[in-house]
């Protein structure tokens, strides 16, 4: 499972952290372990796993400081841990494997191996447009042996540019669209697509604690087609980030299309994949099937008992996020949710996952449970 670069490593001993770095890796450790932060990191990042890991790298140079400086800078993180290159998952397999298991619930020694299954087996989630404002799939992609965001160069970011917008620009039928480089998006442009949900916002202060936001704008852009019902993210958090949206509730005809671009990119290039985790992103909460499905939902009963919603959610391993996504709040009781786990079942399971959810959530909406 360790990548050919990775055996080559483990054969040659550990690599060599310059003083500076050393003391910076102990001071985020200090940080977090001596803080109330109640993320993931903090829990897993045992002083017994940090003396393991402090002193190693990956082939590509990535330290442990690599891995925890965006929970360290942000100790309100849920996570606070993103990989800077695929060997990162092996190398410091002893802070991500057990975080790795609480997030996604993930008992296999394996995930399973990638099955999309048939769209036609789901149907509109909200036919009566009652509560379902919109619905959106999406996938994260990383291209094999380049490092992942927080560890790439200028020239990397201006490379991957050029390979995926290539692949991107020959999408035909329905999926056929442009690429707009960031840099050429006219602010009153770029400002319409992120208020739209389109386009990643800038600045995060989670990936830029991660050193995920180096070099902006350069290399990142959006591609979509005339409908923008399919979207592709060029190096966001991720080197891609492959998307299918549409108002709504009909997850059939948004996963049908999410199947069909992710496929064809496929025969375009390799990712980075394992056999324990799947795909590789920067966050180990996407690694496996990377898909987030969600539905921007507006619950008005279940809004005035959180506790509840936050239940029923929890039992079908839904994530409640605000309107405008991650770490943001709901507005007019619309809420952004989405399956949790992405590792340890196939891309049909979780969105089976999801619209299962989704399915309950709106039965107790309907009934008026408060
Ligand atoms: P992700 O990791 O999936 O990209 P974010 O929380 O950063 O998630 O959201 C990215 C953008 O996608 C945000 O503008 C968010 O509001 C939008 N979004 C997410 N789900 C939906 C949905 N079901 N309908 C419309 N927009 C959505
Ligand atoms: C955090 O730790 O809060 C951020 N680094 C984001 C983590 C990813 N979010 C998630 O739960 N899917």
């Amino acid at each position: 499972m360790f990548s050919r670069t990775a055996m080559l490593w483990q054969r040659c001993g550990k690599g060599r952290i310059q003083p500076e770095v050393a003391a910076k890796i102990e001071q985020a450790y200090k940080t977090i372990s001596n803080s109330n932060s109640k993320s993931l990191v903090k829990k897993h990042l045992t002083k017994e796993t940090y003396e393991k890991l402090k002193d190693i790298t990956t082939p590509m140079g990535s330290t442990l400081l690599d891995c925890i400086q965006s929970g360290a800078a942000n100790l309100d993180s849920g996570v606070g841990l993103y990989a800077p290159d695929a060997d990162a998952y092996t190398v410091f397999h002893e802070l991500f494997n057990p975080l790795i298991a609480e997030y996604h619930s993930f008992k296999n020694s394996k995930h399973p191996p990638s099955c999309w299954g048939d769209p036609v087996a789901f149907s509109n989630i909200d036919p009566s447009n009652k509560y379902i404002i919109s619905t959106r799939v999406r996938t994260g992609r990383s291209i094999k042996d380049y490092p992942f965001a927080a560890k790439m160069t200028e020239d990397d970011y201006k490379e991957l540019e050029q390979k995926i917008s290539m692949a991107v620009n020959s999408f035909q039928g329905e999926l056929q669209g442009t690429y707009y480089p960031l840099k050429l998006l006219v602010p009153t442009e770029q400002q319409k697509l992120v208020d739209d949900h389109y386009l990643f916002k800038e600045g995060d202060r989670f990936l830029t604690a991660a050193k995920i936001c180096r070099f902006w704008p350069t290399g990142r852009g959006i591609f979509y087609n005339p409908s923008k019902t399919f979207i592709v993210w060029i190096n966001e958090e991720d080197h891609m980030r492959i998307i299918s949206m549409q108002k709504g509730g009909d997850i059939m005809a948004v996963y049908k299309r999410l199947k069909e671009g992710a496929e064809y990119l496929e025969t375009c290039m390799e990712f980075a994949h394992n056999d324990k985790y799947g795909y590789l992103t920067s966050c180990p909460t996407n690694i496996g099937t990377a898909i987030r499905a969600s539905v921007h939902i507006s619950l008005p009963h279940l809004a005035a008992n959180r506790t509840k919603l936050e239940e029923i959610a929890g039992r079908y391993n839904l994530q409640v996020r605000g309107t405008e996504g991650e770490h943001t709040e709901s507005v007019d009781n619309v809420y952004d949710i989405s399956n949790k786990r992405r590792l340890g079942l196939t891309e049909f399971m979780a969105i089976k996952e999801m619209s299962d959810g989704i399915r309950e959530l709106i039965k107790h909406e309907e009934s008026g449970d408060e």
